[in-house]
């Protein structure tokens, strides 16, 4: 057979996920892509990627995208446009902008946006504008506040052994992630392990999801118990010499103390807490006691709990008591966030700031709308928003506040979208938006070790505007100013490059990308680990903490100290004696992909997961209509039997629109937005709620 050869281009997947994939995109004529594969030279990629992004014709090439900007008529929320021109939209918006600030100041003006793209230049342009107009800041909690203090208190550094050693480790711990699911090279490289030299594949999580279903060791405990099992695992390496107390001396700041505090921390205190049986804790404490080439690939999961940051210093402390960070194929990830040191000056407007303009919290967008004080800290209302790259009216916590806030009338919204999302549905003007293959960006792997280049493939639908060229033209609108405005994002990526020491575009758009990784002594904290007596911190002064971030805001609750099970989860309770975590869908990337047909097919339908002994004890047949609530609302969907998951937990997979579920309530309603410890964060796993049979009347 002679199969034609279509040409493939190099670009990199822009979508919020650890893998930030190398791809390799068939470009066919009249600018249409055919399939994307992972690209075999990037070596995290290795040549693996997601279906859903393989499939990525769907996505750009479908029937609904916008094209054209759109004014609402009739009510928030009618679902009824005129169709506007480009100018018509941007003026009105600019004028509605001028207005707020006439009336009630810059900070009634809030720019809102978060990683819908990951592209440097296209996702935090909108920074500079808010720095250039001292507009409120966006003070960014989903995802960041929760999960990365907890292990920068022990390391002190946001960065990791190379992600690509999973492929040289004797047993690759995956403790709250779900892989398969949502970062699926860590499967590669944790494979390849097993494979070629016979390792262990532990997997730590709250339900036998699909990453679970390839472990050699499942520990499936109470969502939140993390923390106790990992001091129990520590009392046990202490208990039975396993713990590298040579290496403790040498790199750790009170391993004496910690072992005296942890002797209470017993296996039966943790099998109470988190479910499984001390057999359970023992046999992983043995696996990973006798076995140095030990990686801790640590997620998201375990750290969406109010409880988060504590639980993850908690499971990084085990690899300093195993003194797994000074074997190739040993030590504990989180994320590279540190490696990449980027000067992000010109795309953040980072030299324009003004430090007493107000940060308002991503999570509370709910109560910010609807003018709760505290949110607000202390400030006036905001009276208008620019929304980009995000659907907090589907994605954020307390979604009845959220859309209590959005349907005022006094609150204008721009909503910058590819799709009708939930939140496009409730703005005053829409634009839409390119996508990545449509225009040029510049990206970096949270969860890898690389610099990586996206180039415009294929020319954007007609009306279809770059999240750059909306930022420039409001800009212009407003009278903003900044040498960022002006430059062309190639221009932008050029100098970001060469003011990080990361060499200049030229170079990139020939090589495609730069591997970052620091040498092997740095990145396993083989010279000290980054605290100025170079020793890993087993008991946290949090309040010293270096967040890389706007934070921390507060005040907030006292933490323990030390490693420790820290009790402040929305426990059960009599009226709501269920604890619910709403994971992560294979085929949707939160609410990405919910419009794509493939998708939606594969997913089905809203649905909660529950074990077969509960669903009897509350008169709930398989596939069922049921109504799961809290004090925060209610929301219809179907029950799901399922025995892989401990009694009195429920499981909610994906954010579907909140159109799927019967009564326009999506799973963000029972969620919420009180600021978790140390720095704030939503805690999506953490809920407790009722569940009953939905009963028609
Ligand atoms: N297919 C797909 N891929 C995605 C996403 C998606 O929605 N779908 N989202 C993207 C984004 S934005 C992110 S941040 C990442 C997140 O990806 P992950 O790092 O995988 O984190 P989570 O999505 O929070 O959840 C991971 C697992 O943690 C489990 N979990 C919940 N509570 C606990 C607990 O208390 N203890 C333990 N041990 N486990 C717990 C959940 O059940 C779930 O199986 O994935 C990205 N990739
Ligand atoms: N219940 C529950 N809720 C959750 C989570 C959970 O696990 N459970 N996970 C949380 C997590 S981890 C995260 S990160 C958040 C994510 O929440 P969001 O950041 O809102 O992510 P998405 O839902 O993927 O929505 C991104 C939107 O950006 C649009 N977009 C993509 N590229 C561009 C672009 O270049 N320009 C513009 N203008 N728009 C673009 C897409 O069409 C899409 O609608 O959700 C959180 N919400
Ligand atoms: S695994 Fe993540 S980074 Fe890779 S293609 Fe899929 S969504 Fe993109
Ligand atoms: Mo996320």
């Amino acid at each position: 057979m002679n199969k034609q050869i279509i040409p493939r281009h190099f670009s990199t997947c822009p979508h919020d996920c650890p893998s930030a994939c190398a791809l390799d995109v068939e470009v066919l004529p009249h600018n249409k892509i055919g399939r994307i594969y992972g690209s075999e030279k990037q070596t995290y990629t290795a040549g693996v990627i997601c279906a859903k992004v393989a499939r990525y014709a769907e996505r750009i090439h479908h029937k609904d995208r916008l094209t054209k900007p759109l004014l609402r008529k009739g009510e928030k929320g009618s679902g009824q446009w005129h169709e506007i021109s480009w100018d018509e939209a941007l003026d009105l918006t600019a004028e509605a902008f001028k207005k707020a600030e006439t009336a009630y100041g810059s900070e009634s003006i809030w720019p809102y946006y978060y990683a819908g793209t990951m592209g440097l230049v296209m996702r935090d342009g909108i920074n500079r504008l808010r720095h250039a107009m001292k507009y409120s800041g966006f003070y960014s909690t989903i995802c960041v506040t929760l999960a990365r203090p907890g292990y920068i208190a022990g390391t002190g550094l946001l960065a990791g052994p190379d992600p690509r050693e999973m492929a040289k480790s004797d047993c690759v711990v995956i403790w709250g992630t779900n892989a398969v699911a949502t970062q699926v090279n860590v499967m590669t490289h944790a494979m390849r392990a097993r494979k070629e030299r016979g390792a262990k594949i532990v997997v730590i999580d709250i339900y036998q999801n699909a990453t679970m279903q390839q472990a050699d060791l499942a520990l499936c405990l109470k969502p939140g118990s993390d923390g106790a099992l990992a001091c129990a695992v520590m009392h046990i390496l202490f208990r039975d010499n396993l713990a590298d107390r040579d290496y403790l001396e040498r790199f750790s700041d009170c391993p004496n103390e910690l072992e005296a505090y942890l002797k209470s921390r017993t296996p039966e205190w943790a099998s109470a807490i988190t479910g499984l049986t001390t057999d359970e804790i023992e046999h992983f404490a043995k696996l990973i006691g006798t076995t140095k080439k030990t990686f801790f690939r640590l997620g998201y999961g375990f750290t969406r709990q109010r409880n988060g940051s504590v639980a993850i210093h908690a499971a990084t402390s085990i690899a300093t008591v195993l003194g797994c960070w000074q074997y190739e194929g040993g030590g504990a990830f989180h994320n590279n966030g540190a490696i990449y040191h980027l000067n992000k000056t010109m795309i953040d407007g980072l030299d324009v700031i003004d430090p007493t303009i107000r940060m308002l919290d991503q999570s509370q967008i709910g109560r910010i709308l609807t003018g709760d004080t505290q949110a607000l800290r202390g400030g006036g209302p905001v009276k208008a928003m620019l929304i980009q790259s995000t659907n907090p009216v589907s994605v954020s916590p307390e979604q009845e506040l959220v859309k209590k806030g959005f349907v005022r009338d006094d609150l204008f919204t721009v909503v910058h979208e590819q799709f009708m999302t939930d939140t496009a549905k409730m703005a005053d003007v829409i634009l839409p938006a390119t996508m990545f293959l449509e225009h040029d960006d510049l990206y970096y792997g949270g969860g890898q070790q690389y610099l990586s280049y996206g180039k415009k493939l294929v020319e954007a639908p007609e009306g279809c505007k770059s999240n750059h060229e909306v930022i420039c033209a409001l800009a212009k609108r407003l009278g903003a100013e900044h040498a960022g405005f002006s430059m062309s994002p190639r221009a932008m990526i050029d100098w970001t490059l060469q003011n990080s020491g990361w060499g200049s575009l030229d170079q990139l758009a020939k090589d495609d990308l730069i591997d970052c990784q620091p040498d092997f002594e740095t990145a396993h904290y083989l010279k000290g680990f980054n605290w100025p007596d170079g020793k890993y911190r087993f008991k946290v002064d949090w309040s010293q903490v270096p967040l890389a971030n706007d934070g921390p805001m507060g005040p907030f609750a006292d933490l323990p100290t030390l490693p420790d099970h820290w009790n402040v989860l929305e426990s059960a309770t009599k009226d709501y004696p269920f604890r619910l975590a709403t994971s992560p869908s294979r085929q949707f990337l939160n609410s990405t992909f919910t419009e794509t047909e493939s998708s939606i097919k594969r997913e089905g339908r809203p649905t909660v997961m529950i074990h077969p002994l509960d669903a009897a004890k509350m008169n709930i047949q398989e596939g069922d209509e049921v109504e799961l609530s809290n004090e925060r609302g209610a929301v219809r969907l179907h029950a799901h039997y399922f025995e892989g998951l401990q009694q009195g937990v429920l499981i909610a997979e994906g954010i579907w629109p909140n159109s799927a579920h019967p009564d326009g309530r999506g799973i963000n309603t029972l969620t919420g937005a009180d600021q978790a410890a140390p720095f704030g964060g939503a805690a999506f796993h953490d809920n407790h709620v009722a569940i009953r049979p939905y009963l028609q009347h």
